[in-house]
């Protein structure tokens, strides 16, 4: 399956110019990291977005936690994706009607679609929030075309978590559906072989994989998240892996942020065999 597969090998034959680029970012920095930045002010962001911009591939905002957001908050990003060669990931979770997601995804208050790369959804209200956002994202006069992609939330790393089973196997089938904006899943494992009634594997197939719940200091917090280290999520197929409090509530989160990446490297080397 393609997670045997060099990240360099798969941005080649990937028909996303964003996984391409992606993978290209991965195999230059050597790093799949992507840290998961949960702080609540611009600052405290963009700090750490320059900081442990140069160990990173990807990095995960959620935009709507800052208490001093403004138009200086993502044009800081921006400029910080570009300094360093990371990209943008706001996890939104869109979870509504198609009608409302795509008001929220390009537009609005906070403009997603135009500073965020990577987006996220969840899919309780069925196979129409992946065919809105598709079509948005897919439009004639969507400005940035080939920079966007989007996740579905297969799985979820919380205790007792709804997302599993045929929720799952539903992720996998509107993923193949949606191949133009899908680019893959946050979930704890790779799903490549998943089949149901309505779709199977087919050859071309590569969705990538990022896996959150990751953390080598501690099993879990006191509201039902649950960590593996890094090792164990690249192991289970994870592309990228996630870590917020791992990395920027530790003591030096640029000597964090060192560890995380060896060790993500490291174990996808290991898997692919390099
Ligand atoms: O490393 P942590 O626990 O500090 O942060 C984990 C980050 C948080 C969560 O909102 C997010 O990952 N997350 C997600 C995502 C990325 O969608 C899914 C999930 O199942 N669990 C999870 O923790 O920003």
């Amino acid at each position: 399956s393609s997670s045997k597969l060099p990240y360099g090998v798969r941005a080649k034959n990937h028909p996303n110019i964003l996984v391409r680029k992606l993978f290209a970012i991965a195999e230059a920095k050597k790093t799949n990291v992507t840290v998961s930045a949960d702080v609540t002010t611009t600052k405290e962001l963009l700090d750490l977005a320059d900081q442990l911009g140069p160990y990173i591939a990807v990095l995960k905002t959620h935009i709507d936690i800052l208490s001093d957001f403004s138009p200086e908050t993502t044009t800081g990003l921006k400029h910080l994706a570009q300094k360093h060669n990371f990209l943008i990931f706001e996890d939104r979770k869109f979870i509504d009607i198609g009608n409302t997601v795509q008001k929220q995804y390009h537009g609005g208050a906070l403009r997603i679609s135009e500073w965020s790369h990577i987006i996220n959804c969840a899919i309780l209200p069925g196979e129409g929030i992946v065919q809105a956002l598709t079509q948005t994202a897919t439009a004639d006069d969507f400005p940035y075309g080939n920079e966007r992609g989007l996740l579905i939330l297969a799985e979820m790393t919380s205790k007792g978590s709804l997302a599993k089973g045929e929720y799952t196997t539903r992720s996998v089938d509107y993923a193949r559906r949606y191949k133009k904006f899908v680019m893959g899943f946050v979930c704890n494992r790779a799903l490549t072989e998943e089949q149901s009634t309505e779709t199977s594997k087919s050859e071309d197939e590569d969705f990538v994989v990022f896996t959150t719940g990751v953390n080598l200091a501690s099993a879990g917090d006191a509201l039902g998240q649950q960590y593996q280290t890094p090792q164990s999520a690249v192991a289970r197929g994870a592309d990228f892996i996630i870590s917020g409090r791992g990395i920027y509530a530790a003591p030096d989160p640029v000597e964090a942020v060192k560890r995380y990446q060896e060790q993500g490297w490291n174990a996808y080397l290991e898997r692919v065999g390099l």
